[in-house]
């Protein structure tokens, strides 16, 4: 890619070609790359600020809250309210949504995110991310409340996530293709670094949290044992095998290089759909899988058909390389039958 082109002439290029951004949309795509930047300045600290470690506190999952997790989610809640692009944000690390102040200008737009995935990552430096995903407001609904965000992933305006890893990139579809822009540290400024991201219809790699293996479900265990047989077996080729546990950073290497990504329902918790959230997590990186001509299913159903019945809502996740992720909802629905 020869001359260097911004997020922001992104943008107004997509605008002029597709008019699809409208410039509520493309200022709050903006904001939010801005807040990525100043997340990835306290990332990048590590032990010389005072961002290690955790917060003493519990989120709404009840998982232990790192502080990171808080100083992400402020960063995102503070750099979005006052630009008069949202009616109200929702986070993982807020039990409820949140209003934009009365007295700041209101908007049209919904933002949910994840301020930083893959906390558990922190305090061994490798590689976490922010995952964003915007609705419209319900049009003439009064008010904002939390049934506004109840929309099924196929109605996003926009998602992303940012990385922060090796480079600090940003990946963003806003339904016409995908992405990728890296952070140029020392100009400040997101650099467009790939564009209409495919992801290979066939892989050779899966990523899942094979210590789960005795609680899967079985069109799982079918699956990843046929990988493991590898050649001899009946895929008739070898597999590999990566697990980062921050699913920014599997799904970044999805997007790069093609691979099936799972995280199945499986026995721990029976009455859980899954361990991943469907509006801030799932919802998001299927809308950016498709675009880059991939599947995302919750083993049988297309993830952005779901609809949603509260704000943090879990899903089980299959998504990647297409013929991977259909051959892995195949299963599921023929033991379904065979029941
Ligand atoms: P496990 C991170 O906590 C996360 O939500 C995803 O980013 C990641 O894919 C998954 O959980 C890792 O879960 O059970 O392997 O630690």
């Amino acid at each position: 890619m020869s001359q260097r082109v911004s997020l922001t002439q992104y943008l107004v290029e997509q605008q002029r070609l597709h008019g699809h951004i409208p410039q509520q949309l493309r200022l709050l795509i903006e904001v939010v790359a801005r807040a990525c930047k100043r997340i990835a300045i306290s990332v990048n600290k590590g032990a010389l600020g005072d961002v290690l470690g955790t917060a003493g506190s519990e989120n709404v999952q009840g998982e232990v809250q790192k502080k990171l997790d808080i100083i992400a989610n402020e960063v995102l809640i503070e750099a979005n309210e006052w630009g008069g692009h949202l009616a109200a944000m929702a986070s993982e690390e807020m039990e409820s949504i949140h209003l934009v102040p009365n007295r700041f200008p209101q908007g049209e737009y919904l933002l949910m995110f994840d301020p930083l995935d893959g906390s558990s990552n922190i305090d061994v430096n490798v590689s976490i991310g922010t995952i964003f995903s915007v609705l419209k407001k319900l049009d003439g609904s009064k008010g904002v409340s939390e049934d506004d965000f109840l929309q099924p992933g196929s109605a996003q305006a926009a998602a992303g996530y940012c990385v922060y890893g090796p480079q600090t990139t940003l990946v963003l579809t806003v339904g016409d293709g995908v992405a990728m822009f890296t952070l140029d540290r020392e100009q400040g400024s997101w650099v467009l670094t790939a564009d209409d991201v495919k992801i290979p219809t066939d892989t050779k790699e899966f990523a899942i949290n094979m210590s789960n293996k005795r609680h899967w479900d079985e069109p799982v265990t079918r699956y990843i044992d046929e990988c493991l047989a590898g050649v001899e077996g009946p895929r008739g080729k070898d597999f590999n095998m990566r697990w980062i546990a921050s699913m920014v950073a599997d799904v970044h290497r999805i997007l790069t290089r093609g691979g099936i990504f799972m995280y199945p329902w499986d026995k721990r918790e029976p009455n859980k759909a899954g361990k991943l959230r469907l509006m801030y997590e799932a919802n998001p990186m299927a809308f950016l899988v498709e675009q880059a001509g991939g599947a995302a299913t919750n083993a049988r159903q297309r993830i952005l058909d779901l609809q949603p019945t509260k704000l943090h809502e879990r899903v089980s996740v299959v998504l990647g390389s297409k013929n991977e992720v259909e051959r892995v909802t195949r299963y599921h629905v023929e033991s379904d039958a065979a029941k």
